[in-house]
């Protein structure tokens, strides 16, 4: 492992969902002895690392977002032992690693707010949690005060709605199995720093932090005045949303992660507009925020050149290049988002490919690389509680990668025969699938190692820096331009006809230029200009 502290500048990283990316054991679901088995896979991409999303012990109510031992390993998902085999051949393979940490709220299973519940109102235990007295209402208490839960109904939940005696009520900005924790407490985080370096110790290279920008909430928890539906996640609610003291949180966590050799990485979650997310970024907070304003965007050229401007201004004012992801576990995969049919495909793909080419951080979400699409999962099969409780599934960007082209073992997902998968595979999956790819040169697979590959160069070369800066126009209303530096631009073709491009010798590109000098529809290219 090269022991250069500004790595993550311009590192590009593959998400895992372990519970959907391999399966070792033959359950049906994920773990890490799949991903083990994988990893070399992985490392074929060419990225710098992976971040895995949670295993560690839940109840799996928010597919382990709701952590009830923030140290440990779910048996799910394998064991501490495997953890550390992992870690060690994912160093050994040059990619570093980055774990999730989820701050804003544990399980309701968690230790602590188990002790909270038995304590009692008024016990010091239940201060580590946002638990507070109702309103006395007519016919029964109404909850603290007017906060929606991002996945849908109030935020608040009674500790126990049968008792007489204790009639106290708990936050939960997301599912009633996930209590927010208390951060006005000093003593969550001592707790959250222990946690931290816990993981730090065993040599993770970085950790990525669940909302981010919500773990205080207002002085005294007053209403939301106005309109009070969440939309897009927390950031209608500025009682909980992008609060001054959160900083204090991340400045800390710099400190601890600046005392490591090499130093760890912090990425947030910080799903704010580029300016507000950007502040996240200053030189003693995290090191990178994903670019949330981007990653909502569909497929429009003013508004990716309008986002992409907001990115580079936040950037001048706050020194940290952005950190560019098109999808995640939460997010409609962009197949589907971009367009439908045939054209949707060509959009992601091109889409990939002007991701990897612009400025900053890059991060690719399993199955983004084999252009999988959006699935429609059966309505009986759907496990996301937001799906439950608000009509919204988030389970079709979640179902298992296809390996291979073998229905009886999900694709190649599980390591034997005839298990049914968490989230059931579509028919069609195994001409999706890694093995189909890796036979078709042409496949978005062999494109994204292609992308990799040429970055790479580039940046050895200095045609290409971590220090670029972004300069983004649209022509004819259909041409996206991203001009990084002198020599290197990434052009999208985001109409409905070919478009002429800029003057240089296109590197790479998305589809076939079939017309010299033109761009088709729907694709990308790279640009490097003499
Ligand atoms: O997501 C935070 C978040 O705000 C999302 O719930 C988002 O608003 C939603 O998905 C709508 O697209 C993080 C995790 O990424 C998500 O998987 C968890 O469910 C959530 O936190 C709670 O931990």
């Amino acid at each position: 492992m090269e022991q250069d502290d500004r790595w993550w500048r311009d590192a590009v990283i593959y998400q895992v969902y372990p519970r959907s990316f391999a399966d070792g054991d033959g359950d049906g679901v994920g773990d890490l002895a799949g991903l083990l088995s994988r990893l070399p896979y992985i490392a074929s991409l060419g990225v710098d690392g992976i971040w895995m999303t949670p295993f560690q012990p839940s109840p799996q109510v928010d597919q382990g977002y709701d952590v009830s031992d923030y140290c440990g390993v779910d048996p799910l998902f394998g064991t501490m032992a495997q953890f550390d085999d992992l870690l060690e051949a994912a160093h050994a393979l040059n990619l570093r690693v980055i774990l999730d940490v989820v701050p804003n709220h544990c399980s309701s299973e968690h230790p602590l707010f188990r002790s909270a519940v038995d304590a009692g109102p008024g016990s010091p235990q239940r201060t580590m949690f946002h638990i507070e007295d109702g309103h006395e209402g007519e016919l029964e208490d109404e909850p603290p005060n007017n906060w929606q839960s991002v996945f849908g109904g109030s935020a608040w939940s009674r500790i126990d709605p049968g008792s007489a005696t204790d009639r106290q009520w708990y936050l939960h900005l997301f599912s009633p199995d996930q209590p927010d924790w208390n951060w006005r407490n000093p003593a969550v985080g001592d707790y959250f720093e222990d946690v931290l370096r816990f993981w730090f110790d065993r040599g993770v290279d970085g950790l990525r932090i669940d909302v981010a920008h919500a773990l205080f909430k207002a002085e005294g928890l007053p209403d939301v005045v106005g309109t009070n539906d969440v939309v897009d996640g927390l950031r209608s609610n500025p009682q909980v949303s992008d609060q001054e003291e959160v900083h204090g949180v991340y400045r800390r966590w710099r400190r601890v992660a600046d005392s490591y050799s090499p130093a760890r990485v912090l990425v947030g979650e910080v799903n704010l507009d580029p300016e507000r997310a950007a502040r996240y970024t200053r030189a003693d907070e995290m090191h990178q925020a994903f670019a949330f304003a981007f990653a909502r965007l569909g497929w429009d050229a003013t508004a990716w050149a309008a986002t992409g401007t907001d990115l580079d201004a936040a950037r001048r004012a706050h020194g940290a290049p952005p950190t560019w992801a098109l999808e995640n576990h939460d997010l409609v995969r962009t197949v589907t988002r971009f367009g439908s049919g045939e054209c949707g495909v060509l959009r992601a793909r091109a889409g990939l490919l002007a991701l990897l080419g612009l400025p900053g951080g890059a991060y690719i979400y399993q199955g983004q690389e084999l252009n999988l699409p959006e699935v429609d999962v059966p309505v009986e099969a759907r496990m996301d509680p937001m799906w439950t409780r608000s009509g919204v599934s988030r389970d079709g960007a979640r179902v298992p990668l296809p390996w291979t082209t073998a229905p009886g073992c999900s694709f190649g997902f599980s390591a034997t025969d005839g298990v049914a998968p968490w989230l059931p595979t579509p028919p069609d999956w195994g001409s999706r699938s890694v093995e189909t790819q890796e036979r078709d040169e042409d496949s978005i697979l062999q494109l994204v190692r292609t992308a990799l590959t040429l970055r790479r160069h580039l940046t050895k070369d200095g045609v290409i820096s971590s220090d670029d800066g972004g300069d983004w126009s649209v022509h004819d209303g259909a041409l996206l331009l991203c001009e990084r530096g002198r020599q290197f631009l990434v052009a999208v073709a985001m109409g409905d006809t070919p478009v002429p491009l800029p003057h240089g010798h296109v590197v790479l590109a998305s589809s076939p230029l079939t017309v010299e000098g033109l761009l088709p529809p729907d694709a990308t290219a790279w640009v490097l200009r003499s």
